[in-house]
């Protein structure tokens, strides 16, 4: 071991040592990486970390393209959290949906994706944590998901953090839309996400009732039609109009027929 080591390049040579998994070795590699005193005498060790650390991703990476790992998908859509290590993900996680995820100021404390449900508007939210690794198993659940929150600590250089997480979306290919976020100030986090994704949210109404507390989630470019067969098959059936109130029509409660295209939060009134 090089000599002068800080205190957190000898626990996290630690935490190589102890590692069981090649995720654990991952995590603790890129520790010692980040903390090991940056000078000539310790380039060698450098050089060495980073080898290791390579070998290993690319045994994962080689992993990775056969088998994908999947979080099963709940509510209405899917949502990672993917950002470096320390940057307040499982802190926003935990406020959004009251997971018990662990939270430390120990870097790479996530060690396997976490996730909780949040629920805005009545659309459900599923936020998963991707853990800092980014080893491609959990890159995939980020490829496959809807929406990809990138977070930001905005006590650290938020340049260099957008630089590295794009470079990951990159590399990894991901086509999945993102948004930024500061984990110190989410405002407006769901209005972010919902804007990046191709989605509506309608709520429906039975007559002289209010509208479902619970919105009914829809591709954009819907129709009455489409909400309709969501709701139930006889809505279809026996269809006979519909009332709608919102941006998608000019007068209020609105009369329209199977082929009216709805808008965002629009109300819908079913008559069948
Ligand atoms: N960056 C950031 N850190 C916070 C925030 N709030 C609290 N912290 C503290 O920062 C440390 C890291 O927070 P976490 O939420 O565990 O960060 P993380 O990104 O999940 O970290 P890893 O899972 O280790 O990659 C903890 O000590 C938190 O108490 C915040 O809004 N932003
Ligand atoms: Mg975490």
């Amino acid at each position: 071991m090089p000599t002068n080591v800080t205190v957190e390049y000898a626990q996290a040579h630690e935490k190589y040592i102890n590692a069981r998994t090649k995720d654990e070795k991952i995590a603790a590699l890129r520790e010692m990486i980040s903390t090991i005193p940056k000078h000539k005498g310790t380039s060698h060790v450098q050089a060495d970390l980073k080898a290791k650390l390579s070998k290993l991703l690319s045994q994962t990476e080689k992993k990775g393209t056969r088998s994908s790992f999947k979080i099963q998908k709940e509510g209405d859509l899917q949502v990672c959290l993917l950002g470096l290590t320390q940057t307040g993900k499982s802190t926003l996680l935990k406020a959004l949906t009251g997971s018990k995820v662990e939270i430390s100021n120990r870097s790479y404390t996530t060690v396997k994706p976490e996730m909780g449900v949040a629920e805005w508007e009545g659309v459900k939210m599923q936020f998963v944590e991707i853990p800092s690794t980014f080893i491609p198993q959990w890159m995939s659940i980020a490829a496959s998901s809807d929406c990809i929150v990138l977070v930001i600590d905005s006590t650290r250089s938020i340049e260099e953090q957008k630089e590295s997480l794009i470079g990951l979306i990159e590399r990894f290919r991901i086509r999945t839309p993102f948004v930024y976020i500061d984990s110190r100030n989410p405002t407006g986090i769901f209005e972010k996400v919902w804007s990046s994704v191709k989605l509506i949210h309608i709520y429906t109404k039975e007559p002289g009732k209010q509208p479902e507390k619970r919105a009914l989630v829809l591709k954009r470019g819907s129709n009455v039609k489409d909400a309709a067969s969501h709701v139930h098959k006889d809505f279809l059936r026996f269809f006979k109009f519909a009332k709608v109130w919102g941006k998608s029509v000019k007068h209020v409660g609105e009369k329209v027929g199977l082929e009216h295209k709805l808008a965002d939060k629009d109300i819908l009134e079913i008559h069948a």
